[in-house]
Protein backbone atom coordinates (compact mmCIF):
# COMPACT_ATOMS: atom_id res chain seq x y z
CA UNK A 1 0.00 0.00 0.00
CA UNK A 2 1.06 3.32 -0.68
CA UNK A 3 1.58 5.56 1.89
CA UNK A 4 3.03 3.25 4.48
CA UNK A 5 6.70 4.26 3.84
CA UNK A 6 8.66 5.89 7.14
CA UNK A 7 8.55 9.13 7.42
CA UNK A 8 9.80 9.86 10.52
CA UNK A 9 10.61 8.25 14.08
CA UNK A 10 10.72 9.87 17.42
CA UNK A 11 12.28 8.32 20.42
CA UNK A 12 12.45 9.40 24.11
CA UNK A 13 14.00 8.22 27.44
CA UNK A 14 10.17 7.35 29.93
CA UNK A 15 9.88 5.43 33.18
CA UNK A 16 8.61 1.76 33.64
CA UNK A 17 6.83 0.51 36.78
CA UNK A 18 10.36 0.12 39.04
CA UNK A 19 10.84 4.22 38.20
CA UNK A 20 13.93 3.04 35.71
CA UNK A 21 14.59 4.24 32.28
CA UNK A 22 13.10 2.78 29.08
CA UNK A 23 12.83 3.82 25.47
CA UNK A 24 9.00 4.99 23.84
CA UNK A 25 9.01 5.26 20.12
CA UNK A 26 6.90 6.84 17.83
CA UNK A 27 6.51 6.35 14.22
CA UNK A 28 4.82 8.46 11.57
CA UNK A 29 4.53 6.55 8.11
CA UNK A 30 4.36 9.04 4.75
CA UNK A 31 0.81 8.83 4.92
CA UNK A 32 0.14 10.46 8.52
CA UNK A 33 -0.36 7.17 10.50
CA UNK A 34 1.68 7.19 13.81
CA UNK A 35 2.24 4.34 16.12
CA UNK A 36 4.06 4.03 19.32
CA UNK A 37 5.62 0.97 22.29
CA UNK A 38 7.21 0.91 25.04
CA UNK A 39 9.87 -1.67 26.00
CA UNK A 40 9.67 -3.49 28.77
CA UNK A 41 12.93 -4.74 31.46
CA UNK A 42 13.84 -7.85 33.27
CA UNK A 43 15.02 -7.91 36.75
CA UNK A 44 15.61 -12.02 36.59
CA UNK A 45 16.99 -12.27 32.74
CA UNK A 46 18.41 -15.26 30.76
CA UNK A 47 21.89 -14.58 30.04
CA UNK A 48 21.62 -15.39 26.82
CA UNK A 49 18.80 -12.65 26.24
CA UNK A 50 19.37 -10.14 23.69
CA UNK A 51 21.45 -7.05 24.74
CA UNK A 52 19.50 -4.25 26.65
CA UNK A 53 21.53 -1.07 25.75
CA UNK A 54 22.34 1.50 28.73
CA UNK A 55 23.52 4.74 28.36
CA UNK A 56 26.10 4.35 31.54
CA UNK A 57 27.27 7.49 33.31
CA UNK A 58 25.85 9.63 36.04
CA UNK A 59 22.30 9.74 34.78
CA UNK A 60 19.98 7.01 36.45
CA UNK A 61 22.68 5.68 37.91
CA UNK A 62 23.64 4.69 34.15
CA UNK A 63 20.65 3.30 33.40
CA UNK A 64 19.61 6.46 31.42
CA UNK A 65 18.75 6.08 27.38
CA UNK A 66 18.87 9.18 26.43
CA UNK A 67 21.62 8.93 24.32
CA UNK A 68 20.55 5.58 22.89
CA UNK A 69 17.18 8.01 21.81
CA UNK A 70 19.26 10.17 19.95
CA UNK A 71 21.28 7.52 17.85
CA UNK A 72 17.71 5.85 17.09
CA UNK A 73 16.42 9.08 15.57
CA UNK A 74 20.03 9.98 13.88
CA UNK A 75 21.70 6.70 12.81
CA UNK A 76 18.99 4.07 13.04
CA UNK A 77 16.52 6.05 10.96
CA UNK A 78 18.80 7.12 7.94
CA UNK A 79 18.82 3.25 7.83
CA UNK A 80 14.43 2.46 7.96
CA UNK A 81 13.58 6.00 6.39
CA UNK A 82 11.68 5.65 3.64
CA UNK A 83 10.96 1.65 3.72
CA UNK A 84 7.60 0.57 4.04
CA UNK A 85 6.57 -0.58 7.62
CA UNK A 86 4.17 -3.38 6.72
CA UNK A 87 6.52 -5.13 5.42
CA UNK A 88 7.66 -6.20 8.92
CA UNK A 89 9.91 -8.88 8.19
CA UNK A 90 11.98 -6.91 5.97
CA UNK A 91 11.47 -3.77 7.92
CA UNK A 92 13.21 -5.90 10.76
CA UNK A 93 15.72 -6.95 8.67
CA UNK A 94 17.28 -3.81 7.92
CA UNK A 95 16.97 -2.91 11.81
CA UNK A 96 19.15 -6.22 12.33
CA UNK A 97 21.51 -5.37 9.59
CA UNK A 98 21.98 -1.97 11.16
CA UNK A 99 22.59 -3.16 14.17
CA UNK A 100 25.47 -5.69 12.74
CA UNK A 101 25.92 -7.76 16.15
CA UNK A 102 24.36 -10.97 16.68
CA UNK A 103 23.47 -10.40 20.29
CA UNK A 104 22.25 -6.46 19.20
CA UNK A 105 24.80 -5.08 21.04
CA UNK A 106 25.04 -2.07 18.99
CA UNK A 107 22.21 -0.20 18.91
CA UNK A 108 20.60 -2.63 21.99
CA UNK A 109 17.72 -4.64 21.16
CA UNK A 110 15.45 -2.32 23.60
CA UNK A 111 15.90 0.44 20.52
CA UNK A 112 15.12 -2.15 17.98
CA UNK A 113 12.22 -3.64 19.48
CA UNK A 114 10.99 0.16 20.23
CA UNK A 115 11.26 0.84 16.20
CA UNK A 116 9.58 -2.78 15.34
CA UNK A 117 6.71 -2.86 17.22
CA UNK A 118 5.81 1.15 16.85
CA UNK A 119 6.18 0.47 12.94
CA UNK A 120 4.00 -3.00 13.35
CA UNK A 121 1.16 -0.20 15.30
CA UNK A 122 1.73 2.87 12.39
CA UNK A 123 0.94 0.06 9.45
CA UNK A 124 -2.30 -1.19 11.27
CA UNK A 125 -3.09 2.31 11.85
CA UNK A 126 -2.59 2.87 7.93
CA UNK A 127 -4.57 -0.09 7.41
CA UNK A 128 -7.11 1.55 9.78
CA UNK A 129 -6.86 -2.02 11.53
CA UNK A 130 -6.66 -3.36 15.26
CA UNK A 131 -3.44 -4.08 16.13
CA UNK A 132 -4.32 -7.95 16.92
CA UNK A 133 -6.36 -7.70 13.22
CA UNK A 134 -3.52 -6.77 11.27
CA UNK A 135 -0.64 -9.60 13.11
CA UNK A 136 -3.20 -12.14 13.24
CA UNK A 137 -5.29 -11.19 10.01
CA UNK A 138 -8.72 -13.57 10.56
CA UNK A 139 -6.67 -16.36 12.16
CA UNK A 140 -6.08 -14.23 15.40
CA UNK A 141 -9.37 -15.18 17.07
CA UNK A 142 -8.74 -17.03 20.10
CA UNK A 143 -8.41 -15.69 23.06
CA UNK A 144 -5.56 -16.23 25.71
CA UNK A 145 -5.99 -17.92 29.42
CA UNK A 146 -4.49 -15.52 31.70
CA UNK A 147 -1.77 -16.90 34.29
CA UNK A 148 -1.83 -14.38 36.97
CA UNK A 149 0.88 -13.76 39.71
CA UNK A 150 -0.81 -13.32 42.97
CA UNK A 151 2.01 -13.78 44.94
CA UNK A 152 5.70 -12.18 44.41
CA UNK A 153 9.09 -13.55 45.61
CA UNK A 154 12.90 -13.92 43.78
CA UNK A 155 13.81 -10.95 42.45
CA UNK A 156 10.53 -9.55 42.65
CA UNK A 157 9.99 -8.77 45.85
CA UNK A 158 12.00 -8.35 49.46
CA UNK A 159 10.60 -10.77 51.51
CA UNK A 160 11.85 -14.44 52.45
CA UNK A 161 10.57 -16.11 49.09
CA UNK A 162 12.98 -17.36 47.31
CA UNK A 163 10.47 -18.88 44.06
CA UNK A 164 9.65 -15.66 41.90
CA UNK A 165 5.97 -16.08 40.97
CA UNK A 166 2.46 -17.81 42.20
CA UNK A 167 0.12 -17.80 39.53
CA UNK A 168 -3.53 -18.64 39.05
CA UNK A 169 -4.82 -20.36 36.03
CA UNK A 170 -8.75 -20.45 35.41
CA UNK A 171 -8.44 -24.00 33.13
CA UNK A 172 -12.45 -24.14 34.37
CA UNK A 173 -13.83 -20.54 32.52
CA UNK A 174 -15.95 -20.72 29.92
CA UNK A 175 -14.50 -17.49 28.63
CA UNK A 176 -11.71 -15.01 29.00
CA UNK A 177 -13.90 -12.50 30.19
CA UNK A 178 -14.92 -15.30 33.53
CA UNK A 179 -11.57 -16.32 33.87
CA UNK A 180 -10.27 -12.63 34.32
CA UNK A 181 -13.12 -12.18 37.15
CA UNK A 182 -12.09 -15.40 38.64
CA UNK A 183 -8.74 -14.51 39.53
CA UNK A 184 -9.41 -11.61 40.83
CA UNK A 185 -12.26 -12.55 43.29
CA UNK A 186 -9.28 -14.92 44.23
CA UNK A 187 -6.73 -12.44 44.65
CA UNK A 188 -9.30 -10.53 46.94
CA UNK A 189 -9.42 -13.69 48.92
CA UNK A 190 -6.09 -13.82 49.24
CA UNK A 191 -5.52 -10.48 50.24
CA UNK A 192 -8.35 -11.27 53.36
CA UNK A 193 -7.01 -14.25 54.32
CA UNK A 194 -3.23 -12.81 54.12
CA UNK A 195 -4.60 -10.54 56.26
CA UNK A 196 -6.12 -12.67 58.94
CA UNK A 197 -3.27 -14.24 59.34
CA UNK A 198 -1.66 -10.78 60.27
CA UNK A 199 0.90 -10.70 57.13
CA UNK A 200 1.33 -7.93 54.91
CA UNK A 201 -0.23 -7.32 51.76
CA UNK A 202 1.92 -4.76 50.46
CA UNK A 203 2.51 -5.88 47.15
CA UNK A 204 5.85 -6.96 45.05
CA UNK A 205 7.03 -5.87 41.60
CA UNK A 206 4.34 -7.99 39.61
CA UNK A 207 1.39 -6.97 41.65
CA UNK A 208 1.15 -9.86 43.66
CA UNK A 209 1.17 -9.94 47.15
CA UNK A 210 4.78 -10.15 49.14
CA UNK A 211 4.62 -11.49 52.28
CA UNK A 212 7.10 -13.46 54.55
CA UNK A 213 6.11 -16.61 54.97
CA UNK A 214 7.38 -19.74 56.80
CA UNK A 215 8.28 -21.64 53.75
CA UNK A 216 8.00 -21.39 49.91
CA UNK A 217 4.95 -24.44 50.39
CA UNK A 218 3.10 -21.94 52.57
CA UNK A 219 2.49 -19.88 49.47
CA UNK A 220 1.17 -22.77 47.62
CA UNK A 221 -1.42 -23.64 50.91
CA UNK A 222 -2.57 -19.78 50.44
CA UNK A 223 -3.32 -20.07 47.32
CA UNK A 224 -4.93 -22.99 47.44
CA UNK A 225 -7.16 -21.85 50.34
CA UNK A 226 -8.02 -18.29 48.61
CA UNK A 227 -8.92 -20.69 45.63
CA UNK A 228 -11.35 -22.38 47.77
CA UNK A 229 -12.73 -19.38 49.79
CA UNK A 230 -13.78 -18.18 46.16
CA UNK A 231 -15.44 -21.04 45.60
CA UNK A 232 -13.43 -22.10 42.54
CA UNK A 233 -11.61 -25.63 43.76
CA UNK A 234 -11.02 -27.63 40.59
CA UNK A 235 -11.44 -24.70 38.15
CA UNK A 236 -8.62 -22.56 38.90
CA UNK A 237 -5.25 -24.32 39.34
CA UNK A 238 -1.61 -23.13 39.93
CA UNK A 239 1.34 -22.35 37.57
CA UNK A 240 4.57 -21.51 39.00
CA UNK A 241 7.79 -19.66 38.09
CA UNK A 242 10.33 -20.52 39.90
CA UNK A 243 13.37 -18.86 38.40
CA UNK A 244 15.99 -21.15 38.87
CA UNK A 245 18.32 -19.85 37.13
CA UNK A 246 19.05 -17.61 39.84
CA UNK A 247 19.94 -19.84 41.96
CA UNK A 248 22.31 -22.17 39.91
CA UNK A 249 25.72 -21.75 41.37
CA UNK A 250 28.47 -24.32 40.69
CA UNK A 251 26.09 -26.99 39.36
CA UNK A 252 24.11 -26.49 42.40
CA UNK A 253 21.02 -25.11 43.42
CA UNK A 254 21.60 -22.57 45.98
CA UNK A 255 18.59 -20.34 47.75
CA UNK A 256 19.61 -16.62 47.83
CA UNK A 257 17.21 -15.86 50.42
CA UNK A 258 17.44 -19.58 52.76
CA UNK A 259 20.49 -20.19 52.35
CA UNK A 260 19.65 -23.52 51.41
CA UNK A 261 21.72 -25.90 49.04
CA UNK A 262 19.78 -28.36 46.67
CA UNK A 263 20.88 -30.87 43.82
CA UNK A 264 18.88 -30.94 40.74
CA UNK A 265 17.44 -34.72 41.84
CA UNK A 266 16.05 -32.57 45.21
CA UNK A 267 14.23 -30.29 42.95
CA UNK A 268 12.54 -32.15 40.70
CA UNK A 269 11.40 -34.83 43.73
CA UNK A 270 10.15 -31.51 45.65
CA UNK A 271 8.25 -30.30 42.32
CA UNK A 272 7.21 -33.85 41.54
CA UNK A 273 5.62 -34.34 45.40
CA UNK A 274 4.31 -30.66 44.81
CA UNK A 275 2.15 -31.56 41.75
CA UNK A 276 0.75 -34.79 43.29
CA UNK A 277 -0.15 -32.79 46.65
CA UNK A 278 -1.34 -29.36 44.76
CA UNK A 279 -3.27 -28.78 41.58
CA UNK A 280 0.05 -26.89 40.07
CA UNK A 281 -0.57 -27.75 36.49
CA UNK A 282 2.68 -25.69 34.96
CA UNK A 283 6.13 -24.74 36.06
CA UNK A 284 8.46 -22.29 34.23
CA UNK A 285 12.14 -22.49 34.31
CA UNK A 286 12.39 -25.01 37.64
CA UNK A 287 15.82 -25.73 36.58
CA UNK A 288 18.04 -23.04 35.38
CA UNK A 289 19.42 -22.19 31.79
CA UNK A 290 21.79 -24.62 31.29
CA UNK A 291 20.69 -27.45 33.67
CA UNK A 292 20.38 -29.03 30.05
CA UNK A 293 20.69 -32.97 31.83
CA UNK A 294 17.95 -32.32 34.52
CA UNK A 295 15.61 -30.19 32.24
CA UNK A 296 15.55 -33.55 29.90
CA UNK A 297 14.81 -35.41 33.45
CA UNK A 298 11.83 -33.44 34.72
CA UNK A 299 10.42 -33.56 31.25
CA UNK A 300 10.65 -37.37 31.25
CA UNK A 301 9.14 -37.56 35.34
CA UNK A 302 6.74 -34.73 34.83
CA UNK A 303 6.48 -33.81 30.83
CA UNK A 304 3.00 -35.91 30.37
CA UNK A 305 0.87 -34.45 33.51
CA UNK A 306 1.96 -30.92 33.60
CA UNK A 307 3.21 -27.65 31.37
CA UNK A 308 6.97 -27.10 31.83
CA UNK A 309 7.89 -23.83 30.59
CA UNK A 310 11.49 -22.15 29.38
CA UNK A 311 11.94 -19.01 29.97
CA UNK A 312 15.72 -18.11 30.51
CA UNK A 313 15.78 -21.69 29.04
CA UNK A 314 14.55 -20.53 25.68
CA UNK A 315 14.75 -16.83 25.60
CA UNK A 316 12.57 -16.11 22.70
CA UNK A 317 14.82 -17.73 20.28
CA UNK A 318 13.57 -19.89 17.81
CA UNK A 319 17.14 -22.20 17.23
CA UNK A 320 16.92 -22.53 20.65
CA UNK A 321 12.98 -23.65 20.98
CA UNK A 322 14.02 -26.21 17.61
CA UNK A 323 16.66 -27.92 19.82
CA UNK A 324 14.49 -28.40 22.97
CA UNK A 325 12.15 -29.78 20.63
CA UNK A 326 14.84 -32.29 19.55
CA UNK A 327 16.32 -33.04 22.58
CA UNK A 328 13.54 -33.28 24.61
CA UNK A 329 13.21 -30.81 26.98
CA UNK A 330 10.34 -28.55 27.99
CA UNK A 331 7.30 -28.42 26.42
CA UNK A 332 6.01 -24.62 26.81
CA UNK A 333 8.04 -21.43 25.66
CA UNK A 334 7.31 -18.44 27.47
CA UNK A 335 7.54 -15.42 25.00
CA UNK A 336 9.06 -11.94 25.56
CA UNK A 337 9.57 -9.91 22.05
CA UNK A 338 12.48 -7.92 24.40
CA UNK A 339 14.26 -10.85 24.85
CA UNK A 340 14.89 -11.36 21.19
CA UNK A 341 14.59 -7.43 19.76
CA UNK A 342 12.27 -7.75 16.77
CA UNK A 343 8.56 -8.50 16.03
CA UNK A 344 9.83 -11.10 13.18
CA UNK A 345 11.96 -13.05 15.26
CA UNK A 346 9.03 -13.35 18.15
CA UNK A 347 6.94 -14.79 15.73
CA UNK A 348 9.35 -16.97 14.66
CA UNK A 349 9.37 -18.49 18.15
CA UNK A 350 6.04 -18.83 18.11
CA UNK A 351 6.05 -20.58 15.37
CA UNK A 352 8.86 -23.21 16.36
CA UNK A 353 6.93 -23.57 19.56
CA UNK A 354 4.18 -24.39 17.80
CA UNK A 355 5.92 -26.23 15.16
CA UNK A 356 7.00 -28.44 18.31
CA UNK A 357 3.28 -28.85 19.87
CA UNK A 358 4.56 -26.88 22.61
CA UNK A 359 2.30 -24.38 24.83
CA UNK A 360 2.50 -20.78 24.03
CA UNK A 361 2.17 -18.29 26.50
CA UNK A 362 2.88 -14.85 25.83
CA UNK A 363 4.55 -12.76 28.43
CA UNK A 364 5.60 -8.93 30.20
CA UNK A 365 8.82 -8.03 32.27
CA UNK A 366 8.85 -7.24 36.17
CA UNK A 367 9.73 -4.01 34.82
CA UNK A 368 6.92 -2.85 32.22
CA UNK A 369 4.70 0.24 31.23
CA UNK A 370 1.26 0.68 30.02
CA UNK A 371 1.83 -0.58 26.98
CA UNK A 372 -0.10 -3.09 25.33
CA UNK A 373 1.39 -4.57 22.36
CA UNK A 374 1.60 -7.85 24.30
CA UNK A 375 -2.12 -8.28 24.28
CA UNK A 376 -2.99 -8.13 20.93
CA UNK A 377 0.08 -10.33 19.86
CA UNK A 378 -1.22 -12.87 22.10
CA UNK A 379 -4.93 -13.20 20.37
CA UNK A 380 -3.34 -12.77 16.81
CA UNK A 381 -1.09 -15.75 17.67
CA UNK A 382 -3.74 -17.89 18.88
CA UNK A 383 -1.21 -17.62 22.53
CA UNK A 384 -2.13 -19.80 24.93
CA UNK A 385 -1.96 -17.95 28.30
CA UNK A 386 -1.23 -14.60 28.76
CA UNK A 387 1.36 -13.72 31.60
CA UNK A 388 1.00 -9.95 32.88
CA UNK A 389 0.92 -9.89 36.70
CA UNK A 390 -1.62 -9.72 39.24
CA UNK A 391 -4.99 -8.36 38.65
CA UNK A 392 -3.29 -4.72 39.92
CA UNK A 393 -1.39 -2.24 39.27
CA UNK A 394 -1.57 0.29 35.67
CA UNK A 395 0.94 -1.71 33.94
CA UNK A 396 -0.33 -5.49 34.50
CA UNK A 397 -3.94 -4.95 34.29
CA UNK A 398 -3.56 -2.53 31.16
CA UNK A 399 -2.88 -5.71 29.51
CA UNK A 400 -5.84 -8.35 30.85
CA UNK A 401 -7.95 -5.22 30.08
CA UNK A 402 -7.20 -4.61 26.71
CA UNK A 403 -7.95 -8.71 25.65
CA UNK A 404 -11.35 -7.80 27.47
CA UNK A 405 -11.81 -5.50 24.49
CA UNK A 406 -10.41 -7.68 21.99
CA UNK A 407 -12.81 -10.45 23.34
CA UNK A 408 -16.12 -8.04 22.77
CA UNK A 409 -14.66 -7.45 19.72
CA UNK A 410 -14.33 -10.59 17.96
CA UNK A 411 -17.16 -12.29 20.22
CA UNK A 412 -15.01 -14.97 20.60
CA UNK A 413 -16.56 -18.76 21.17
CA UNK A 414 -12.99 -20.01 20.56
CA UNK A 415 -11.62 -19.78 24.07
CA UNK A 416 -8.23 -21.59 24.32
CA UNK A 417 -8.03 -25.19 25.32
CA UNK A 418 -6.14 -26.28 28.25
C1 LIG B 1 9.79 -13.93 34.24
C2 LIG B 1 9.59 -12.44 34.15
C3 LIG B 1 8.17 -11.96 34.05
P1 LIG B 1 11.48 -10.74 34.60
O1 LIG B 1 10.79 -14.40 34.80
O2 LIG B 1 9.02 -14.68 33.68
O3 LIG B 1 7.33 -12.40 35.04
O4 LIG B 1 10.33 -11.75 35.12
O5 LIG B 1 10.83 -9.77 33.70
O6 LIG B 1 12.04 -10.11 35.85
O7 LIG B 1 12.49 -11.59 33.89
MG1 LIG C 1 10.25 -16.50 34.07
Amino acid sequence: MQGTEIAKISALEILDSRGAPTIFCKTTLTCGAEGAASVPAGASRGKNEAYEKRDGGSRYGGRGVDDICRRMERELFKNINGADAANQKMLDGILLRADGFANKSNFGANALLAVSLSCARAAAAAYSMPLYRYLGGIYGTSMPVPMMNVLNGGAHAANNIDIQEFMLVPSGALSYREGVRMCAEVYSKLRSSLKKSGLSTGVGDEGGFAPDLSSDEDAVKYLCEAISDAGYEGKVKIALDVAASEWFCDGKYVLPKKAQEFSANDIIEKFSLWTEKYPIISIEDPLAEEDFDAWKKITAVLGKRISLVGDDLFVTDAHRIDVGADEGYANAVLIKPNQTGTLSETFAAIRSAKKAGYKTIISHRSGDTPDDFIADLAAACCADFIKSGAPARGERIAKYNRLLEIEKEINSSCFAEL
